[in-house]
């Protein structure tokens, strides 16, 4: 079965209610192609505004979320109250989590277990540094951070994996659609091997990185590439144009 182009926008720490209500007008305006699942990565003080506001078309993400159900966690949010405001996806992992704020793959795949067992659906983030790169060690780090998923779920249905690599990130250097597409071809043959056949053919796996609207098509064209997780790109009308990427 084809997999559904899938394509998130993650806000990050941008927006106020102004800037939301622009972005939620070029949603609406689209048109959005029915045939891409389109997905928004919403701060937490903003997530009920948007899920009430959004279009049908538009899901919404939350961009982080604990890894237990209540208590003494200041500052965290729960997959509970996540789906108590009817969001249904959260973007867990993204190397500006696993960088800044020090999460492990080990707790990133716990979190991803609890979203998954309690309802949620996750984009799951993967990718390696620069210098991770330049020394070769760009799949060791990636079927490693897969790895660490895949040793607490057994169900993928409802995870999308999104392979950013860091050195792309918010820096205006998109990896070429090659460069992308042989880490995605690489990760579903270990995904086929480690895992299942059926979850490396299943599983959809976005390219992040500086995607724009100059840059999507090529890599959207790309076999292994199932859509994309956008960051500044999603703030602006071009959002429009990425989604619709793959006619
Ligand atoms: C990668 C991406 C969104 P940007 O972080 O997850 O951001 O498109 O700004 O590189």
């Amino acid at each position: 079965m084809a997999r559904k182009f899938v394509v998130g926008g993650n806000w990050k720490m941008n927006g106020n209610k102004k800037q939301i209500d622009e972005i939620l007008g070029f949603l609406k305006t689209g048109p959005l192609n029915a045939d891409t699942e389109v997905i928004v990565g919403v701060p937490a003080v903003y997530l009920d505004y948007v899920k009430c506001n959004a279009p049908p078309n538009v899901e919404v993400a939350a961009q982080n979320c604990y890894k237990a159900e209540k208590g003494a966690f200041t500052g965290e949010i729960s997959p509970m109250m996540l789906k108590d405001i009817g969001v249904c996806w959260v973007i867990l992992g993204h190397s500006e989590r696993r960088q800044i704020f020090g999460e492990s793959d080990e707790l990133i795949a716990e979190k991803v277990a609890f979203a998954l067992e309690n309802g949620l659906k996750v984009i799951a983030c993967i990718g390696e540094t620069l210098n991770e790169r330049e020394a070769g060690k760009t799949e060791e780090v990636v079927f490693r951070q897969t790895q660490a998923i895949a040793d607490k779920i057994k169900d993928w249905t409802n995870v999308v994996i999104a392979y950013e690599p860091v050195w792309a990130i918010g820096t205006g250097k998109t990896a070429t659609p090659e460069q992308a597409q042989d880490v995605h071809k690489a990760l579903r043959c270990y995904i086929s091997e480690k895992i299942s056949p059926n979850v490396a053919e299943s599983v959809r796996i976005q390219y992040g990185g500086s995607v724009t609207a100059a840059n999507c098509k090529d890599l959207g064209a790309k076999p292994d590439i199932d859509g994309f997780l956008v960051g500044g790109a999603s703030l602006k009308p071009e959002f429009v144009q990425i989604v619709n990427a793959r006619q």
